[in-house]
């Protein structure tokens, strides 16, 4: 049982961009972000996490990984160990391998996958109960069994599930307000796969609003989508907008731009 630990969080890492983030993956042919443009928003970021009451350490930035700067998709950090993850683009595989050096230390213990495979941790929702692991186009069947069997051992459930098609990651599209209610789009919540949750579903239009982070008592969410922020102050979440306009023009949304977790204390 995760419980309240799938939301209320101590610390965090995240990495300040590189310069190279103009070169971010995309999906689309938008726009590259503008790097001081970036750079503010994710000081404003980190700034937020600090608010939540989180101790935030902020990383190097990582010149030959123009992507690094979401390090969700390099590591899962649960039960205090650091699970460090495949991304599955190309570009990306050497995130990991730094991720691990700069997260020992943070945590009680770094686990390395050692099935062949592909995960990004985007792929990966943590709720109350259990891991939720999406199958994407980053994400194959044999990266998610390896994280699933890695979980297990620990004492943490999971389920490997379909990501929507045309969606980047299984969290593009979802987010967790507390252990046993999520905040959902549409096309993911019609699979079926939060049956037994309680779901607060996306207002059409804004999908990308779904991509929301609950640290501590404060709900993190994206700038720009006033129905999914009025409709999630209604039901009493306490809602603190986020602009990362630059890191949405290279697919990335707030869950990636941290890695949160709690620093046992010693016995
Ligand atoms: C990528 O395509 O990998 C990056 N440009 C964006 C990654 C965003 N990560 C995430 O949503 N977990």
């Amino acid at each position: 049982m995760i419980g309240d630990a799938s939301f209320r969080f101590s610390h965090a890492l995240a990495r300040r961009p590189s310069p190279a983030v103009v070169n971010g993956l995309r999906a689309g042919a938008g726009p590259d972000p503008d790097f001081a443009v970036f750079s503010a928003q994710h000081d404003a970021y980190r700034k937020a996490l600090s608010d939540a009451g989180i101790a935030v350490t902020t990383l190097p930035a990582d010149n030959a990984h123009p992507d690094a700067v979401f390090v969700e998709d390099a590591a899962l950090m649960i039960a205090g160990q650091a699970i460090i993850l495949k991304p599955g683009a190309v570009s990306r595989r050497g995130e990991a391998a730094r991720m691990a050096e700069d997260a020992a230390g943070h945590v009680d213990g770094v686990i390395h996958l050692t099935d062949d495979g592909r995960v990004d941790g985007g792929d990966i929702l943590v709720t109350g109960r259990e891991a939720l692991i999406g199958l994407s186009e980053r994400t194959d069947t044999a990266g998610a069994d390896a994280v699933g069997a890695v979980l297990a051992a620990l004492g943490v459930a999971s389920r490997r599930l379909a990501t929507p098609a045309a969606v980047l990651h299984f969290k593009s599209d979802c987010g967790l307000l507390d252990g046993d209610t999520v905040f959902a789009t549409e096309r993911l919540a019609a699979s079926g796969c939060f049956a037994g949750y309680d779901v607060v579903t996306a207002p059409a239009g804004e999908e990308a609003a779904a991509n929301l982070v609950r640290v501590n008592d404060h709900v993190l969410l994206a700038s720009g989508f006033p129905r999914s922020a009025e409709m999630l102050d209604r039901l009493g979440y306490r809602v603190k907008l986020i602009d990362i306009g630059e890191a949405a023009k290279i697919d990335g949304g707030l869950s990636c731009m941290s890695l949160r977790y709690t620093r046992q204390e010693a016995p």
